[in-house]
C-alpha cells in the first residue's frame, strides 16, 4: 500500500511538470496501455489506435484553498473551476472551457475541457470537486501541445464525411459536425472534423475524427456498448455498499465472444458460455430489460427477495459475478486447458459443456449455499439459498463474498489434481478448500487498506455478524487461530478458518512488500502484491498434491513463488506461515506447532 501511493504521487508530479513547463523540452510522454484502445473498424479491418492523454488525479482530504475560496458562494461553479485550473496549471483562462457541472450532497462537480482559439479539445479534460468551499479532488489530462494545428480547416467537412463513411463502412447520421482539437501521442494537437457515422445493419455507431488539414481519419469513439448490468461490483461485498451500472465489464482476453455467446448460440438473458443463472428450472433465466443486453433490475430490499424484481436481480448479480470472476481467474491461469467451466472451449483444450449452473434462491435449503464440482466436462452446480435471520429475508445471491466463496470451490477442486474434482476429499483438504474459498472472497473485496474481513455479514443482519468465528486479521487478539487449532476438529469450516487467516496475512505481507494495484483483477502482469498473491494462489493449487495438508499446501506456495518469482517472496511466506505455527518444523498429522523458518530466512 505504501509503495503504491508513492508511485502514484510521482506519476502525478511528472504529469503536472509536463503540463506547466513551458519552453523546456520534455521526453515524449510514456503512455501506459490504459491510455490506448485499439479499434478494428469497418469491413476492411482497419486498425486505429485511439489515444487519451493520461489523467493525473489528486485528492485533498478535507480540501485545499483555491482562488475563490473566500467568495465561493457568490461565484458560479464555472468561475470557481476556471480560476482554480488557471491558478493550478498556470494557463490562460482563454484555454479553459467549462463544459458542465452540478451540486449534490454538498459537493459540486465541474467538468472542463482544454481550449485553443475558441475550439475545445476532445481528449484533454479536467474535473474538479468542491466541498465546503474547498477543492477536494482534481483530475486533469490537460497538456501543453508541442505543436498545434491552425484553427481554420483546410479540408471541407463534406470531404471529411466522405472519408469517414468509406473507412467506417457506414453513413453520416446528420448530427451536426463540429471542429475539435485532438491531442496525439506524439504531443501534437491536430484540428479535426468530428462526424457521426452509423451502420444499423452492422450495429456500428462511431464518432469519427478526420484531420481538418490532412484529411485523414485519425481516431474514433465507439458508442456501441456490448452489455450493461445493474449489479453489485465484484469489488464490493454487501448490497449496502451500493449497486452500480457496469458497461461492458467482460474481459475479452478471457471471454473472447463476451458473456452471451458460445460461438453458436447468442443469448439475451442470464445464460452464456461461462454460466447460466436461473430460478427453479434451467430455462427460467432473466431476460434483458432493454435491447442490446441491458440488464437493469433495481433492488427493493424492503420487500421479500422473492418479489419479481428481486428475483431478476439475484439472477443478474450471480450471472455477473461468476462471469467477472471467471474472467479474472482466466487471466491468472484457470483456462480451458486447466479444466475451467465453459460450454465452448474455442479449441483451446480441456473439456467443454461445463459452464456453471447457478440455482438462485434455491428452495432446497436456507441460510447456506453450496457448490458441486464434478470432473472437467460436466457442469459445476452452485446453489444459493435465502437467509432467514432478518425480515424481510435476505438473498445470498446479492452478497458477493458468498457467491465468490462458492465458485472458488470449483476453482480449488478443478485445479488440485488435474480436473478430476476428486482431490479435496480428506477432512483436512476439505478444510483447506473452505479456506481458499474465504480467502478468495477476501481478495476480491480488498482495497489498499487491507482491512479485517468478515464473511457473510449482510445476510446475517450486518454489523459485526460473521458466519465465521473471527474476522480475518493479522491481529492475534482479533483472530487468535493457529496451526495447532486444526488438531481435534473435524469441522471443515473451522479448519478452513485457520488457512484463510494465514492467506489473509500472506496477502497483507505481499502488499506491504510490493504495493497494491486496484486494476489487478484485469491485469495479471501487475507486479503489485495483490497480483502476486493471486498468481501464487492459483499456481500453488496446480502444484499441490491430491488431498493436500497444511504442510504440503504451504510447500506449494513456496514452490509457486520459486517458479514464478525466483523465490523473491520465499522468506516472506515462511515468516507469515511460521507466525501462526506453520513453521518449518510443523508436523503434519498431529498438528504440532513450530515457529522456525529456514536458516537463510532468520532475521539478523
Ligand atoms: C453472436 O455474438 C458474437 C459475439 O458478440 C458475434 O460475433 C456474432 O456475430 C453473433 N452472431 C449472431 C448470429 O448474431
Ligand atoms: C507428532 O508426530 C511426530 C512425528 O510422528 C512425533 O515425533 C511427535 O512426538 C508427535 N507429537 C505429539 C505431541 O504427538
Ligand atoms: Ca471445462
Ligand atoms: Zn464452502
Amino acid at each position: 500500500m505504501v509503495s503504491f501511493n508513492k508511485f502514484f504521487t510521482s506519476v502525478y508530479l511528472a504529469v503536472v511538470y509536463a503540463t506547466v513547463a513551458s519552453a523546456a523540452p520534455r521526453p515524449s510522454p510514456v503512455a501506459p496501455p490504459s491510455t490506448h484502445r485499439v479499434h478494428e473498424l469497418g469491413k476492411r479491418g482497419l486498425k486505429l489506435v485511439a489515444f487519451n492523454p493520461p489523467s493525473a488525479f489528486e485528492t485533498f482530504g478535507t480540501g485545499i484553498e483555491h482562488p475563490t475560496s473566500d467568495s465561493f458562494t457568490e461565484s458560479t461553479l464555472e468561475e470557481s473551476a476556471v480560476a482554480f485550473i488557471q491558478d493550478r496549471l498556470n494557463i490562460d483562462t482563454s484555454d479553459i472551457a467549462y463544459r458542465t457541472g452540478y451540486t449534490e450532497d454538498e459537493t459540486s462537480h465541474a467538468y472542463v475541457q482544454q481550449k485553443h482559439d475558441g475550439i475545445a479539445f476532445s481528449n484533454s479534460v479536467a474535473n474538479i470537486a468542491f466541498k465546503n468551499n474547498k477543492v477536494v479532488a482534481f483530475g486533469s489530462s490537460f497538456v501543453k501541445p508541442e505543436q498545434i494545428a491552425k484553427s481554420t480547416p483546410s479540408v471541407s467537412v463534406e470531404a471529411a464525411i466522405a472519408t469517414a463513411e468509406e473507412a467506417l463502412d457506414g453513413k453520416f447520421n446528420d448530427v451536426e459536425a463540429k471542429l475539435e482539437y485532438v491531442v496525439l501521442e506524439d504531443g501534437s494537437a491536430i484540428l479535426a472534423h468530428v462526424v457521426q457515422i452509423q451502420n444499423d445493419e452492422a450495429e456500428t455507431f462511431y464518432a469519427a475524427y478526420v484531420d481538418a488539414h490532412s484529411g485523414e481519419l485519425t481516431s474514433v469513439v465507439d458508442f456501441v456498448a456490448e452489455a450493461t448490468y445493474y449489479v453489485l461490483p465484484v469489488t464490493k461485498e454487501y448490497p449496502t455498499e451500493g449497486f452500480e451500472t457496469l458497461v461492458d465489464p467482460q474481459i475479452l482476453a478471457a471471454s473472447p465472444l463476451g458473456w452471451h455467446s458460445d460461438g453458436v448460440t447468442n443469448t439475451t438473458d442470464t445464460s452464456g458460455n461461462n454460466v447460466v443463472s436461473y430460478k427453479s428450472a434451467l430455462t427460467s433465466t432473466t431476460p434483458q430489460s432493454a435491447p442490446d443486453l441491458v440488464f437493469n433490475y433495481p433492488p427493493d430490499l424492503t420487500v421479500a427477495p422473492t418479489t419479481v424484481g428481486n428475483v431478476h436481480l439475484g439472477r443478474v448479480n450471480t450471472f455477473y459475478i461468476v462471469n467477472a470472476v471467471h474472467d479474472t481467474w482466466y487471466l491468472y491461469g484457470f483456462t480451458e486447458a486447466s479444466y475451467n467451466f465453459q460450454n465452448a472451449n474455442f479449441g483451446k483444450g480441456g473439456n467443454g459443456n461445463d459452464r456453471v449452473r447457478v440455482s438462485t434462491q434455491d428452495s432446497g435449503g436456507t441460510n447456506n449455499a453450496n457448490f458441486a464440482t464434478p470432473p472437467d466436462g460436466q457442469p459445476g452446480q452452485m446453489r444459493m439459498y435465502l437467509w432467514t435471520r432478518t425480515t424481510p429475508q435476505r438473498d445470498g445471491d446479492l452478497e458477493n463474498d458468498i457467491v465468490i466463496h462458492e465458485f472458488t470451490h470449483g476453482l480449488s477442486n478443478r485445479l488440485t489434481g488435474g480436473g478430476t474434482g476428486s482431490c479435496l476429499q480428506t477432512t483436512e483438504s476439505r478444510g483447506l478448500g473452505e479456506g481458499w474459498s474465504d480467502a478468495m472472497a477476501d481478495w476480491f473485496q480488498q482495497d489498499e487498506n487491507l482491512e479485517d474481513f468478515i464473511l457473510g455479514g449482510w445476510v446475517l443482519g450486518g454489523g459485526t455478524n460473521n458466519i465465521r468465528r473471527y474476522p480475518y486479521s493479522p491481529s492475534s487478539t482479533v483472530n487468535p487461530l493457529r496451526y495447532r487449532d486444526v488438531a481435534g476438529t473435524t469441522l471443515v469450516h473451522n479448519i478452513g478458518e485457520v488457512w484463510a487467516n494465514l492467506l489473509h496475512n500472506v496477502h497483507i505481507g505481499l502488499v506491504d512488500a510490493h504495493g497494491f494495484d486496484p486494476t489487478a483483477s484485469s491485469n495479471p502482469d501487475s507486479t503489485a502484491g495483490n497480483a502476486v498473491f493471486l498468481h501464487l494462489f492459483l499456481d500453488a493449487l496446480k502444484l499441490q498434491p491430491c488431498n493436500p495438508t497444511f504442510v504440503t499446501a504451504r510447500a506449494a506456495w513456496i514452490q509457486a513463488d520459486a517458479n514464478r518469482y525466483g523465490g523473491a517472496n520465499r522468506c516472506l511466506l515462511w515468516g507469515v506461515f511460521a507466525s501462526r505455527g506453520l513453521g518449518s518444523g510443523a508436523v503434519s498429522g498431529n498438528y504440532t506447532e513450530n515457529s522456525a523458518v529456514p536458516d537463510d530466512c532468520v532475521a539478523e
